[in-house]
């Protein structure tokens, strides 16, 4: 059966959605029924930060229609015949340390996200990327449905759709955004990906109720933001988050913020390590998601040492190979000046003069350098 303009559509079953999701390997899921009821706020405040030009170089989040209204700020922009989202949340929270525990000087931090591998049939852990295992997932519940309910219009999405997913997983009833920004939810935190089934087809009833803000009078993940992104409670500069800027930005980190970076080579964990609501979150043990013991706290030698093609192939398959090398190479170098260790000047000293070395690079190790030198000289 496919659906068409004038029968009535069926409408989905709320638990039975669920249901599909958990048994496809999500922790939680919850059906929203379009239009969300924040729907005018959602927008306006994406618009806002739009506006600000707190997106930095990630020119995506701004794209427009042909009537000049931003795509991203509400779901029936890119999708005039949706009627439902389907938000599905996959838990990543591990036992292995926090980027806020004490380390050895010499440590990076990788974000605990990009850390995912999965046990290949050679018994092999090779690396994971949320963005792949959800979407497949995901697939799986969208071809059941249509199985279920007959054909209809619908799209899967894992991060990279033109949808604010935590603003819609927050109306589904999956948690609140908290002053850090993230989607909690009350029992599984904040150490989750999302991903959302767009649908013609509407939801049965009313969409859920909606969970309450609990972060209540703790501003811990504002205090510990070493770079001032979390502007405000609820509200981030993104050029100013260290994710942004060893993810997403390509040219040269401003001085001004390299210090405030720290050890972080590839995203940044900080203001959810510091959440109270991560703490008793339960491990999830997921099999495609599990963790690459040497990327936590890996070392900044082990890091430089690496070649393109070992970068390449050691990072094949995970959503670090996105950073590119050189970019990595940058934020290394950054990490070791903010290091104190005195043992990184020759490696700085002869990388900042490599020919194939980008701008970004070498501004980045030059800054190493003044800061390194400038702290070990002689008595
Ligand atoms: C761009 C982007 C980034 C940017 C900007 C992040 C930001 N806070 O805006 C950068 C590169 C910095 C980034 C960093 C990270 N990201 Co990111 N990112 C995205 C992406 C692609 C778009 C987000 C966006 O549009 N931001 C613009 C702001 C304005 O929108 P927003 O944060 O979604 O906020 C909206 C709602 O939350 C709502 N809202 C906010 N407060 C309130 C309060 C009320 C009362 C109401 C009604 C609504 C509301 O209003 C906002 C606009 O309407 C999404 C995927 C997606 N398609 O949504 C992933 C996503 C948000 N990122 C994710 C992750 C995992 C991360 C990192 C943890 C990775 C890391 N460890 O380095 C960090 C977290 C940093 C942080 N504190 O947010 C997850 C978040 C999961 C979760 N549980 O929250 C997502 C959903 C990807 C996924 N599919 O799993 N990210
Ligand atoms: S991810 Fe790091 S830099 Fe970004 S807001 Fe959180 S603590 Fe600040
Ligand atoms: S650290 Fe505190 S204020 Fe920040 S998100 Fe968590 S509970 Fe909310």
């Amino acid at each position: 059966m496919t659906i068409s303009a004038t029968a009535t559509p069926p409408s989905l079953d709320r638990q039975m959605a669920r249901s599909l999701a958990l048994e496809a390997g999500f922790t939680e899921a919850s059906l929203l029924a379009l239009p969300a009821e924040d729907v005018e706020s959602t927008d306006a405040r994406f618009r806002d930060f739009i506006y600000t030009g707190y997106h930095g170089q990630m020119q995506y989040l701004a794209r427009r229609n042909e009537h000049g209204h931003l795509v991203r700020g509400r779901v029936d922009r890119p999708f005039p015949w949706a009627q439902s989202v389907l938000l599905c949340m996959a838990s990543y929270h591990g036992d292995a340390p926090h980027s806020i525990d004490p380390a050895p000087q010499d440590r990076g931090w990788i974000a605990r996200y990009a850390w995912t591998a999965r046990r290949d049939s050679d018994s092999g852990l090779r690396p994971s990327d949320y963005h792949k295992i959800l979407l497949k997932r995901l697939r799986q519940v969208e071809s059941t449905l249509k199985q279920h309910y007959g054909d209809f219009e619908s799209r899967a999405f894992v991060d990279t759709g033109p949808l604010l997913e935590r603003a819609a997983a927050r109306a589904a009833g999956l948690g609140w955004v908290g002053k850090n920004t993230c989607l909690i939810h009350p029992t599984h935190g904040s150490w989750t990906f999302l991903a959302a089934l767009v649908m013609e087809l509407p939801a049965s009833v009313e969409s859920p109720l909606v969970i309450p803000d609990r972060c209540g009078s703790c501003t811990r993940c504002l205090d510990a933001c070493p770079t001032g992104a979390l502007i405000a409670p609820y509200q981030m500069d993104a050029t100013r988050c260290i994710a942004y800027l060893t993810i997403e930005h390509r040219d040269a980190i401003d001085p001004a913020l390299s210090a405030g970076m720290g050890r972080q080579v590839f995203g940044c964990d900080i203001c959810q390590d510091v959440c109270p609501w991560n703490r008793k979150a339960p491990i999830a043990r997921d099999e495609a998601l599990q963790c690459r013991e040497e990327l936590v706290n890996p070392s900044l030698e082990w890091l430089a040492a690496m070649d393109e093609s070992r970068f390449e192939t050691l990072f094949n398959g995970s959503p670090i190979r996105r950073t590119g090398f050189w970019s990595m190479r940058r934020n290394v170098a950054i990490a070791m000046g903010n290091s104190g260790l005195a043992q990184f000047i020759p490696w700085l000293e002869h990388q900042a003069d490599s020919p194939s070395a980008t701008a970004a690079f070498r501004h980045a190790a030059q800054w190493a350098l003044r800061r390194l030198r400038s702290r070990n000289k002689p008595a």
